[in-house]
């Protein structure tokens, strides 16, 4: 009798969920246990839940200023707050993640010691270009997922670790649709979220970041305010045939960054010595993205990733997008000269 032949189906036309996917991912580990897979499976639970607050932030009249000021003394949207107690919710009662850190609250959460199960630490921004909720522009969640190396029973887990020990990145986009962009160090991969059937449907694997591409994404209303090379930069990019993107909420700008090509640039200033975005938050696990799409991420002239941080709340200057494009604003940082103008198209 002739032996049944097999024909493998894994074909770019299967339909991939993101736990599907996320559990193939990490079968390629040797004793990975799931776990993982596990923590991501509730982010996704949280990201689709604030998806329909966004969406039905009007209805509901929670649009708006909660009344209150966060700790780094911003006021703090009304959807600030629920995101941040959704993910809380979400993430909570997952049995590995020893501390939840959120850029709404002052301290960590301690969940459980590394003795009682607590492998991860989960650093979030829950809604992040809240601000513009009320114009209906496109805001995000971000995460980052960091291994808890502290093994002694009751010591305190260490969420205080530099970018590239991240284990995992992402952010999710609420924008004209959800998608959720994710890392595990193995390239980037895209799901949108398909209303229909509740899903992350993987639509995109192994995102690279283009090249060639003339914009500049930067906040030019504080041109006075930046430090002189970088208003050398931007007058280069005037005279080059470059186009301005700026939306203000950073993962939307991060989203076109990574699709597209291009720069994003949030430089020192005046008011912000240091940068205004935050390290753990913010800029790391959006510098891992777009450095496993093939890009770089700078804070000044150092690789944010290998920055030591002191603070869960630190700012850092933030320089990431496709690496011809930070090369040529990393010649102006550096007092080099700058590749010459590229012939700008009739
Ligand atoms: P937020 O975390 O309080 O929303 O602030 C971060 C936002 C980013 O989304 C965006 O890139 C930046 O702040 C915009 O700042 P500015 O208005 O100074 O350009
Ligand atoms: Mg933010």
């Amino acid at each position: 009798m002739t032996p049944p032949q097999f024909e493998p189906r894994y074909t770019r036309d299967n339909l991939a969920s993101l736990q599907s996917h996320i559990l193939a991912e990490e079968r390629r580990h040797p004793g990975a246990t799931g776990e993982f897979s596990w923590i991501l499976s509730a982010i996704s639970l949280a990201a689709k839940t604030i998806a329909n607050k966004v969406r039905r932030a009007r209805i509901e009249d929670v649009l708006g200023e909660h009344g209150d000021h966060n700790l780094h003394g911003e006021r703090q949207q009304k959807l600030d707050v629920i995101a941040n107690e959704i993910i809380m919710r979400c993430l909570g009662d997952r049995a590995n993640i020893a501390v939840l850190a959120s850029e709404e609250d002052e301290q960590p959460v301690l969940l459980r010691d590394r003795a009682e199960g607590g492998r991860y630490c989960v650093l979030f921004d829950p809604l992040d270009g809240s601000s513009n909720l009320d114009v209906c522009v496109g805001v995000g969640t971000i995460f980052s997922i960091l291994r808890n190396e502290r093994r002694a029973p009751r010591e305190v887990p260490h969420h205080l670790q530099p970018g590239f020990r991240q284990v995992a990145a992402g952010y999710i986009l609420y924008g004209s649709s959800v998608v959720f962009v994710v890392t595990t160090g193995n390239g980037v991969d895209m799901f949108v979220l398909d209303q229909s059937i509740g899903s992350f449907v993987l639509v995109q694997r192994r995102i690279r970041i283009p090249s060639g591409t003339r914009i500049y994404s930067i906040n030019e209303a504080y041109l006075d305010a930046f430090p002189e090379p970088y208003q050398r930069y931007l007058r280069y990019c005037h005279t080059s045939g470059y186009s301005s993107r700026y939306i203000g909420s950073m993962v939307a700008d991060v989203h076109r960054t990574l699709i597209k090509g291009g720069i994003f640039i949030y430089p020192p200033t005046r008011p912000h010595p240091g940068g205004k975005l935050r390290l753990m938050y913010e800029a790391n696990p959006m510098a891992m993205i777009i450095e496993q799409a093939g890009g770089v991420a700078l804070s000044g002239s150092e690789r944010t990733l290998l920055i030591r941080p002191f603070d869960l709340h630190q700012r850092t200057t933030v320089i990431l997008g496709s690496e011809d494009q930070v090369d040529i604003l990393r010649a102006f940082l550096a007092g080099e000269t700058p590749p010459p103008a590229p012939a700008v198209p009739a």
